[in-house]
């Protein structure tokens, strides 16, 4: 039986927190390698471990797999998380997408000063509820179901999650406008290996704080 994924990348969240939602999601257990400083970082990369020199890396099915999208799309389709057909696959895609433009801003905080970080966490409200939670509680309100695509869990699902609960970290009431999105958070959230994975303990990261942007800058000489 093959080995559990090992994941490399730093003791945080950034680029590799979708990769653990996504595996804790699927019931998958996997052990994580964290970088902490630039020389485990150029190990790798002499070892060529790193396709492009850059990280997250995940160990998997013997391959040393990088790009996020194509990690989590081999998880998707190896659990089951990527939906029945090419038009499923491509409405996961999309959804998951949106999902992780909005993330992406949301990782780009914590390595700004002010005033561009409160400018930022307005741009992260304003782009949550005008641009991104109307399409997510139009898509529930439509089709009147549990998931965002078909009738299962998928990529989609566990990424928007993922993004919802980021966005209510900056601003609790976030979901305020949107009853259809309010439930989906509690369906979602109670699927019990996303229970187990919300719970303190679990291989989840916390907010990043000052001490892992030190890391970040060190590790990658930013
Ligand atoms: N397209 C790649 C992917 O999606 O995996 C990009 C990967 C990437 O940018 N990795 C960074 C890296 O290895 C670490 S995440 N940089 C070294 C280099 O030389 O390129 C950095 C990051 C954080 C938080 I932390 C927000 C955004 C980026």
């Amino acid at each position: 039986m093959a080995g559990k994924p090992k994941l490399y990348y730093l003791n945080g969240r950034g680029r590799m927190e979708s990769i653990r939602w996504l595996l804790a999601a699927a019931g998958v257990e996997f052990v994580e390698d964290f970088l902490t400083t630039r020389e485990q970082y150029e190990k790798l990369i002499c070892d060529g471990d790193l396709l492009f020199q850059q990280v997250p890396m995940v160990e998997i099915d013997g391959m040393k797999l990088v790009q996020t999208r194509a990690i989590l799309n081999y998880i998707a389709e190896k659990y089951n998380l990527h939906g029945k057909t090419p038009k499923e696959k491509a409405l996961i895609d999309m959804y998951a997408e949106g999902a992780a433009d909005l993330m992406q801003l949301i990782m780009m905080y914590p390595f700004l000063q002010p005033p561009q970080q409160e400018k930022q966490l307005d741009l992260i409200l304003q782009r949550a509820t005008i641009r991104y939670f109307p399409v997510y509680e139009k898509i529930l309100k439509d089709h009147g179901r549990d998931f965002l695509v078909g009738d299962q869990l998928s990529l989609a699902d566990v990424q928007l999650l993922e993004a919802i609960l980021m966005v209510k970290e900056k601003h609790a009431d976030s979901l305020s406008n949107f009853p259809f999105l309010q439930d989906y958070e509690v369906r979602i959230s109670n699927i019990p290996t996303i229970a187990k994975f919300l719970q303190p303990g679990s291989q989840r990261k916390p907010i990043p704080d000052e001490n892992y942007v030190k890391i970040v800058k060190r590790v990658f000489q930013l």
